[in-house]
């Protein structure tokens, strides 16, 4: 499909035009291959490029040329999840005595997977502190090879310098990778405005409905999506068919729910700044936000999550979590209902307590997941909790 249509046009359309050739039933819905092989009339010719799901499947072909098409970028690849994902690009890359520098706030699987799993392949990483870029740039060794940052970062929400970092990365041919999970393809385009490749989970807002586990890479450089693309299949964590469809069907409506968990968390986060047990509101829609000049740059929506600090102990924290009627305690975030927790607790619990210390999550900060219910609510409820 061409690239000339605007975003919401590409999240329904692209990748599943209705096939109306003779004898073909011209769904408007991309039908669900579940076929894990493909029959061929001979040897050298397999039926239009399909041997084996795990290398290449319509569904999930489907969605990844969506997944480009809403990136504006040239491929798109899907995963079983977000961890399926970063662990492609990391081992389809690198290899043993490779060193990664990765912003200091991650998620904490992510840093899980750098420190414990990769460190183990000789795969090393260090840490820079995301809002500074010269600390990257100080980072850097002979054994450098990719940048890795979250943009907006979970849980503090920091915002990365992504032109910037893409001037670093080109200065010392290194790989710019950048999580957007929290901004999700309707609010930002990191392939637009430097970043080498791009990665979400899409278990959050692509997905958009709690329901589906999912992981996605996009780029526009030939090299480096072949190689992510030769370790899908050579290590195997593809996205299933099924997966699929549900992860294409969630876009369709990415736009709407963007807009409305962005306006929902406007108006939570205001009601949050002014309430007299929260000491700090993190949100980039607020006019006390720190990088909000250089989000403003780079992002058209401020997303939907925001972090707090509520005043007093854990207990009181917990207590307040535990009041907490419609937001369900739960982990993960970019779902359709709102979903609160507590980092250093929950998931963030694998960071040391000491580097949580230091980068600032505290045993009482809040995230919390602003879904697309009714804002009037929301507020409601955490008001009667904070009681
Ligand atoms: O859970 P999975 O689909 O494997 O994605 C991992 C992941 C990657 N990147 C970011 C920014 C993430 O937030 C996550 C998963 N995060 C949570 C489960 C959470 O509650 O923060």
């Amino acid at each position: 499909m061409k690239k000339k249509f605007a975003f919401e046009t590409l999240a329904i359309h692209a990748g599943e035009q209705p096939d109306m050739h003779e004898g073909a039933s011209g769904d408007v819905a991309a039908p669900i291959h579940l076929s894990t092989t493909f029959a061929r009339h001979e040897v050298e010719h397999p039926t239009g490029g399909y041997e084996y799901t795990r290398s290449l499947n319509p569904t999930r072909f489907a969605l990844e040329s969506k997944l480009a098409a809403i990136e504006n970028a040239k491929y798109g690849l899907a995963f079983s999840s977000g961890l399926a994902a970063e662990t492609a690009i990391i081992m389809g890359l690198l290899k043993s005595g490779d060193h990664v520098i990765a912003s200091d706030d991650l998620y904490g699987g992510t840093k899980r997977l750098f420190n414990r799993v990769m460190n183990e392949f000789g795969i090393t990483t260090s840490y820079a502190d995301v809002m500074d870029n010269s600390a990257f740039e100080r980072s850097i060794t002979p054994a450098t090879r990719m940048i890795w940052v979250e943009t907006v970062s979970n849980p503090l929400l920091k915002i990365a310098d992504i032109r910037g970092l893409a001037q670093i990365a080109k200065r010392n041919r290194l790989i710019l990778v950048v999580d957007n999970t929290f901004l999700s393809p309707y609010f930002m385009h990191p392939t637009d405005i430097g970043a080498d490749i791009v990665m979400h989970s899409a278990t959050k807002y692509i997905g958009g409905h709690s329901d589906v586990l999912g992981g996605v890479v996009m780029t526009n450089n030939d090299a480096l999506y072949k190689k992510i693309q030769y370790y899908q299949n050579a290590a195997g964590a593809v996205m299933a068919p099924f997966d699929s469809y549900i992860v294409m069907r969630g876009i369709k409506t990415l736009a709407l729910r963007m807009e409305r968990h962005a306006g929902n968390a406007q108006k939570v986060a205001e009601f949050l700044a002014q309430h007299n047990k929260i000491s700090r509101v993190v949100y980039p829609g607020l006019a006390s936000f720190p990088q909000r000049v250089l989000h403003q740059s780079q992002a058209s929506g401020n997303g939907g999550i925001i972090t707090f600090e509520i005043t007093g102990t854990v207990d009181d924290a917990k207590r307040f979590l535990s009041r907490l009627q419609i937001i369900a305690l739960a982990e993960s975030l970019g779902g359709v209902e709102s979903l609160v927790e507590l980092p250093a607790l929950m998931t963030h619990s694998s960071v040391a307590p000491e580097e949580r210390a230091k980068i600032g999550i505290t045993d009482t900060l809040v995230r919390l997941s602003v879904g697309i219910e009714n804002a009037d609510d929301l507020i409601g409820d955490l008001e009667q909790a904070l009681l």
